[in-house]
C-alpha cells in the first residue's frame, strides 16, 4: 500500500499582504511535500487563510467594508502565494466556506457531547492583534498600557463565555510528549512547553458575544466560537471531516509564536473529540531584514513577489531554506542571498553541470558517453552520491532542510574535485575512452543531485533532468549507480543559475 504523507502550514490572517513569514513556512512545507511525492508518498500539502475573529471585523470596518467582502478581495493575495513561490499545495482552505463551517460546529459538538465543554463568565486580558488571552503575569506596561509579550496591546474583557475544558488534559499532553519525542520539534521548543504544561493548565474561553464575525455555536447563536478554536479545526476540514478521513494525521509547520495553539490546546481538542493526535508541530524561527525587525516603519519588510521578481523563485527557495536552520531565527541579508546565488548555485552546482555537459556535447556526440570499469576514485564519488540520498530522505523527515542540503552540496563538492584530479580536457587528447569515462561518472553523480534539488528548487531541477537526458525522474526511480542510458541524446547545455551582478543588485 502506498504511505501517506500530510503536511501544513498555519493558516494566514488575510489582514495585510503575505510577507516574508508565510512565504517561508509555505515553502517548506513546499519542499517537504515535493520530496515526499518523488519519494512515493502520498501526499496532501494544505495552506489556506483564517477569516474570522476581531482583527478582520475591525480591519474590514477601517475599510468600510463588510467582513466577507474584505476577506474575499485580500485572501486571493495569499492564494497568489502559490504563484510567487511555485507551491504545489494540493487545497487552500478558507474558513469562511462551508465545508469548515461544518467542521468546525461538528468538533465543537463532539466537546460538548463528551463532557469537555460548559458556560461561564470570562473576565480578563485579550489581545486582538494576537487574537490570544493572556495572563496578568505575562503583561508589561508601556506607557500606562498593559502589553503582551508579541508587543500588541491588550484590552480588558468580560462576557458570557463557552470554556474547554483544557485542565482536564494536562497528564494526557504530558504523556503524549513523552511518549512521542519528536511530537514538538526542536527540542529546545519541547521543553518550553512541557515546562509550560507542568506549571498547570487553565481551562480556556472559546466563544463571544460581542461580536458576530465567526462560525456560530451549535444551538446558541448568541455566542460565537474564539477564532482559534474555529482556525485549528481547518487541518480537519480539508481532510474530509466530519467524514472520514483521508490522510490525517498531519505534521504541521508553525511559527514559534503560535507553537502553543498547535501543541497545546490542539492536541487536547483533539483528544477531547476522540481524534488522532497531529504527527508532529515543527516551529520555526523569526526571520529579521538587514539585521532589523521586520517592519514599515524602517522601509525594510521583505515582499515574497518584489525578491523573486528581481532574483528568480528557485534562488530565493534555496536561501531560505540554506541559509537558517529550520527552528533558528535567521536574517535576510541581500548581501548574504547574492553571494550564496553567485557561490553555491552559479558557481558550485551550475558551473559543475555546464563544465562536463558541455565536454559531452563537443566530445562524445551529445549522447551519453560509455562506461569503462570503475576505479576506486569513481566509486567513492558514486557511493557518496548514494548516501547523499539517505542522509536527505532522512534530513527532510527530520525537517532539517539546511542537512539535507549540506549533504547534496557534499556531492556536488567531490564532483568538482574529481573534475579537477581527473582533468577530462588533458584526456581528450592522451585517452579520448577514458575522457569518455570520467565525464559518464560525473554524469551518474549527477542525476542524484538533480533528482535531489529538484524539491527545493523545481524548476532549476527540472532543467537540470532535461540535461541529463532524464525528465521528469523522481526519488522512488533511483536505482543503484550507474544507471544511465548510454547512447541518450542529449540537449545543448544552457547556463540555469545566472550570476547576480553585485554591483548593479547594489
Ligand atoms: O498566526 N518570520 O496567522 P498570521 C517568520 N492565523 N515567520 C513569521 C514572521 C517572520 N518575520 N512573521 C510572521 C496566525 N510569521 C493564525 C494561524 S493556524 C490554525 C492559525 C509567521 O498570519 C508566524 O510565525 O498572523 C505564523 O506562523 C505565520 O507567519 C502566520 O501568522
Amino acid at each position: 500500500m502506498t504511505q501517506k504523507a500530510y503536511i501544513t502550514t498555519p493558516i494566514y490572517y488575510p489582514s495585510g499582504a503575505p510577507h516574508v513569514g508565510s512565504a517561508y513556512t509555505s515553502t517548506a512545507a513546499d519542499v517537504w511535500a515535493r520530496f515526499k511525492r518523488s519519494d512515493g508518498f502520498d501526499t496532501k500539502f494544505l495552506t489556506g487563510t483564517d477569516e474570522h475573529g476581531l482583527k478582520l471585523q475591525r480591519k474590514a470596518e477601517e475599510a468600510g467594508l463588510t467582513p466577507q467582502d474584505y476577506v474575499d478581495d485580500m485572501s486571493t493575495q495569499f492564494r497568489a502565494l502559490t504563484d510567487i513561490m511555485n507551491l504545489s499545495n494540493d487545497d487552500f482552505i478558507r474558513t469562511t466556506e462551508p465545508r469548515h463551517h461544518k467542521a468546525a460546529q461538528a468538533i465543537w459538538q463532539k466537546l460538548a457531547q463528551n463532557g469537555y465543554i460548559y458556560k461561564d463568565t470570562y473576565s480578563g486580558w485579550y489581545c486582538v492583534s494576537d487574537e490570544a488571552y493572556y495572563d496578568e503575569s505575562e503583561l508589561t506596561e508601556q506607557d500606562g498600557k498593559k502589553i503582551a509579550p508579541s508587543g500588541h496591546p491588550v484590552e480588558w474583557m468580560e462576557e458570557e463565555s463557552y470554556f474547554f475544558k483544557l485542565s482536564a488534559f494536562e497528564d494526557k499532553l504530558l504523556a503524549l510528549y513523552e511518549e512521542q519525542p519528536d511530537f514538538i520539534q526542536p527540542n529546545s521548543r519541547r521543553n518550553e512547553v512541557i515546562s509550560f504544561v507542568k506549571s498547570g493548565l487553565a481551562d480556556i474561553s472559546i466563544s463571544r458575544t460581542t461580536f458576530d464575525w465567526g462560525i456560530p455555536v451549535p444551538n446558541d447563536d448568541k455566542h460565537v466560537m474564539y477564532v482559534w478554536i474555529d482556525a485549528l479545526t481547518n487541518y480537519l476540514t480539508a481532510d474530509g471531516y466530519p467524514n472520514e478521513l483521508n490522510y490525517w494525521p498531519a505534521v504541521h509547520l508553525v511559527g514559534k509564536d503560535i507553537l502553543r495553539f498547535h501543541a497545546i490546546y490542539w492536541p487536547a481538542m483533539l483528544m477531547g473529540a476522540d481524534i488522532d493526535t497531529p504527527r508532529k508541530v515543527f516551529a520555526h524561527g523569526w526571520w529579521t531584514s538587514e539585521g532589523k525587525k521586520m517592519s514599515k516603519s524602517f522601509g525594510n519588510v521583505v515582499d515574497p513577489k518584489e525578491i523573486t521578481e528581481e532574483f528568480g523563485i528557485d534562488a530565493v527557495r534555496y536561501f531560505m531554506l540554506r541559509e537558517v536552520p529550520f527552528g533558528n531565527d535567521g536574517d535576510f541579508s541581500r548581501e548574504r542571498m547574492i553571494n550564496r546565488i553567485n557561490t553555491e548555485l552559479a558557481n558550485d552546482l551550475g558551473n559543475l553541470f555546464q563544465r562536463v555537459l558541455s565536454m559531452v556535447q563537443k566530445n562524445c556526440d551529445g549522447k551519453t558517453p560509455a562506461l569503462g570499469t570503475l576505479s576506486n576514485e569513481d566509486k567513492a564519488l558514486l557511493e557518496l552520491a548514494q548516501k547523499a540520498l539517505d542522509a536527505t530522505q532522512q534530513e527532510i523527515e527530520a525537517l532539517a532542510f539546511h542537512k539535507a542540503l549540506d549533504a547534496i552540496w557534499e556531492v556536488i563538492d567531490a564532483g568538482n574535485k574529481y573534475m579537477d584530479a581527473v582533468r577530462p580536457w588533458e584526456l581528450k587528447k592522451t585517452n579520448p575512452a577514458q575522457m569518455a569515462h570520467v565525464l559518464r561518472v560525473l554524469m551518474e553523480s549527477f542525476q542524484i543531485i538533480a533528482v535531489l534539488v529538484t524539491p527545493f528548487m523545481p524548476e532549476s531541477g527540472e532543467k537540470l533532468l532535461s540535461q541529463l537526458g532524464i525528465s521528469g525522474t523522481c526519488i522512488s526511480d533511483l536505482s543503484a549507480l550507474p544507471n544511465l542510458k548510454e547512447g541518450t541524446e542529449l540537449p545543448v547545455p544552457q547556463g540555469i543559475f545566472p550570476r547576480i551582478d553585485v554591483e548593479k543588485a547594489a
